[in-house]
This record gives structure tokens, C-alpha cells and sequence, in this order.
């Protein structure tokens, strides 16, 4: 168990060349980043710059490493030796956040920071649960808490150091928070009958209830650069550019969901009727189907800037490079894109990374 700790991070690099049958769009140089056969691998996450965050673990223990790209080299960053560690998010200058817990305590929500390489509890609630967190690339986080009596939603400043709670009501669960750039967040909570996406605007720190529609439940907001809004209700996707709200999907008879947007306003969801799935893209003015399979879900769905495309289906990874679609199926698990075309995923317990070759 010990040898988690103590010994060296041995990094088994090697780089593989392409030998895929598959025409790819682009080459890679494809490293082995980590490898501790003594524990799993998973869930690994990307931000731009090629640094990669995953989980490593058993049954009992858990930690956190991180890929460092500039200097190859893979470090603990948790160092907590007992507790659940779950939900990592890294941004694009490398700060990290998770939702952690040791023996017999409450979730809280903690802080990477990779200038200073040191580990912060921003929650430090112990006496209430704090879980998902987002992070914005200027280290400001969102996440959902509970205060005793229902959810809220919670946000740290990371220049002030401070937390505050910006849904503040006694009776409504809030939950689900988004953050763009400039710090406006985007969740869901309960209105009365139905579901409601509230907009909280960091300049006028007010938050507005955008989907405002009494008759259906509206879930799962994300929230570009722009402050452009995408989430599901009632089967379809709807969009708000920052004025309107449009119904994007608009298939009656499909149930469209599991969408995400980029910061140039594309926007890619999955549609299920019946057996049959299909993946489906808006470009801001027009929606195609880039995508259809029968018998398995499309999930682990993820667009970059330039609207290029990772998802699962039927055991395989499959990336759209804005024309044509590879199967890049490596056996691979928790595929993940950067928005500078890197890719990162788990294989055989292994953590692997993809460089596109200029
Ligand atoms: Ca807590
Ligand atoms: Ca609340
Ligand atoms: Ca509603
Ligand atoms: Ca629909």
C-alpha cells in the first residue's frame, strides 16, 4: 500500500506511431503517461495545455496524480491518504478541484493550486455535504452544498480567498452549477411544479430565471465563453444566445439529451427514438445528424473550440474532425478532448496521451 507514496512515479514512456488501418485527419504522438498496475487508472481529465488530472485507486484508498506536460513528469498532488476522492476538474493554467471525504466525514470541496503546489479545503463546511465542483480558468469555483435545510450554490472567489452562496433561498434544492470566464454561473432548481435554469450575472451579481417556463422541467444548463446557454426540457435542447431562447432540436418525437457547447456556440447533443440514437450538431445556424446507431446510447459525449467531436458508442470511441468520422477505438475508457486537439484516456489501467503533430 505504502509504495503509493514512497516510491518514485515511474513513468513508462514510450511513443507509439500511428499504425491504425483508419485514415486519421491528423497524426499523434500517443504516450503511456502513468501506469501503477497495483491500483486503477480512471477517469483522467485534460485542460489545453496537454496537463492531465486522474483518479488513482482500489477499494480503500484513493489519490489524485497529475501529469505535468511541460516538465513529463506525473506527482500526488492529494496526499490524503484515507477518503473518497471524485468529480476532478482541472483549467486551462492547471488548478485543480475535487469533491473529497475522509472516514466518516462530510464532503468537501478541495483546491489544487498549481502555482503555489498546494491543497486548499474552500468548502470547510464540515458539518454539510459540498459535491460537483466547477472550475473557470481564473480559479474561481461553483458547486452545490447542503446548509442543513435544502442545496445551494456556492461560489469562491479565488482572488477574495471568500465563498458565497448566490442561490440564498430556504426552500428550493438548487443544484448543477456551470461557470464561464467571467464568472457568470448557470444551474437548475425547482420552481413551484417544475424545473427552472437560473442565470446569476457575476458583474450585476443578480440571478434571472432564463428558461421561465412554467409547464415543463428544464435541467442541465451549460454555459459558454459568451455567456450563450444550452440545457434539455422536455425532451428537446434549447438555447439562449443572451436574448432569446430557441428550441434547437425541436423533434417531437426524439428525446433529445446529454448536450455541450463550445465557446463559439456549437452545440452537439444525442436524440433517442426508441432503439435508435443519433448525435446531432448545431453551428449556429443549422443542425445536422453527424452520427446514427442502433441498440447503444451515444454518451461521454465532448466538443473542443474548433467543433471537433469525442463520444462513445457501442464499446467504441469514435472523433469527428468537423468533416469525417474515426474510429479511434483503443479499447479506451473516459475519453477526453483539449480544445488544442489533445486527448487523454484510460486503457488496460493505463493513462494515455495523444499530442496532435503539427
Ligand atoms: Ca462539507
Ligand atoms: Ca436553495
Ligand atoms: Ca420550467
Ligand atoms: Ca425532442
Amino acid at each position: 500500500m505504502k509504495k503509493l507514496f514512497f516510491l518514485p512515479v515511474v513513468l513508462c514512456v514510450f511513443i507509439v506511431l500511428i499504425m491504425a488501418p483508419n485514415s486519421f485527419a491528423l497524426d499523434f504522438e500517443i504516450v503511456n503517461i502513468f501506469s501503477n498496475l497495483d491500483y486503477y487508472n480512471f477517469q483522467p481529465q485534460i485542460n489545453g495545455g496537454g496537463q492531465v488530472v486522474w483518479r488513482v485507486g482500489n477499494s480503500s484508498h484513493m489519490e489524485i496524480y497529475y501529469y505535468d506536460y511541460d516538465e513529463k513528469s506525473a506527482t500526488n498532488i492529494s496526499n490524503i491518504p484515507n477518503g473518497y476522492k471524485n468529480r476532478l476538474q482541472i483549467n486551462g493554467n492547471g488548478h485543480v478541484v475535487w469533491q473529497g471525504r475522509t472516514t466518516g466525514s462530510d464532503y468537501e470541496i478541495y483546491y489544487y493550486d498549481y502555482d503555489e503546489k498546494s491543497v486548499t479545503n474552500i468548502s470547510n463546511n464540515p458539518d454539510n455535504g459540498d459535491l460537483i465542483p466547477q472550475i473557470n480558468n481564473n480559479g474561481h469555483v461553483v458547486w452545490h452544498g447542503y446548509n442543513g435545510s435544502d442545496y445551494e450554490i456556492y461560489y469562491y472567489d479565488y482572488d477574495e480567498k471568500s465563498v458565497t452562496n448566490i442561490s440564498n433561498n430556504s426552500d428550493v434544492n438548487d443544484g448543477g452549477p456551470q461557470i464561464n470566464d467571467n464568472g457568470h454561473v448557470v444551474w437548475y432548481a425547482k420552481n413551484g411544479s417544475d424545473y427552472e435554469i437560473y442565470y446569476y450575472d457575476y458583474d450585476e451579481k443578480s440571478v434571472t430565471n432564463i428558461s421561465n417556463n412554467p409547464d415543463g422541467h428544464d435541467y442541465n444548463p451549460q454555459i459558454n465563453a459568451a455567456g450563450h446557454v444550452v440545457w434539455q426540457g422536455g425532451g428537446e435542447i434549447y438555447y439562449y444566445n443572451g436574448e432569446t431562447v430557441t428550441n434547437i432540436s425541436n423533434s417531437p418525437d426524439s428525446s433529445d439529451n446529454y448536450h455541450q457547447i463550445n465557446d463559439n456556440g456549437h452545440i452537439v447533443w444525442t436524440g433517442q427514438d426508441g432503439y435508435n440514437f443519433g448525435l446531432y450538431y448545431y453551428d449556429g445556424e443549422t443542425v445536422t445528424n453527424i452520427f446514427n446507431v442502433s441498440n447503444s446510447i451515444i454518451y461521454l459525449i465532448q466538443i473542443n473550440v474548433n467543433g471537433h467531436i469525442v463520444w462513445e458508442a457501442s464499446k467504441t470511441t469514435y472523433y469527428y474532425d468537423g468533416s469525417t468520422i474515426t474510429n479511434i477505438s483503443y479499447n479506451s475508457e473516459g475519453y477526453q478532448i483539449s480544445d488544442n486537439g489533445h486527448r487523454v484516456w484510460e486503457e488496460d489501467n493505463k493513462i494515455y496521451l495523444a499530442t496532435p503533430i503539427p
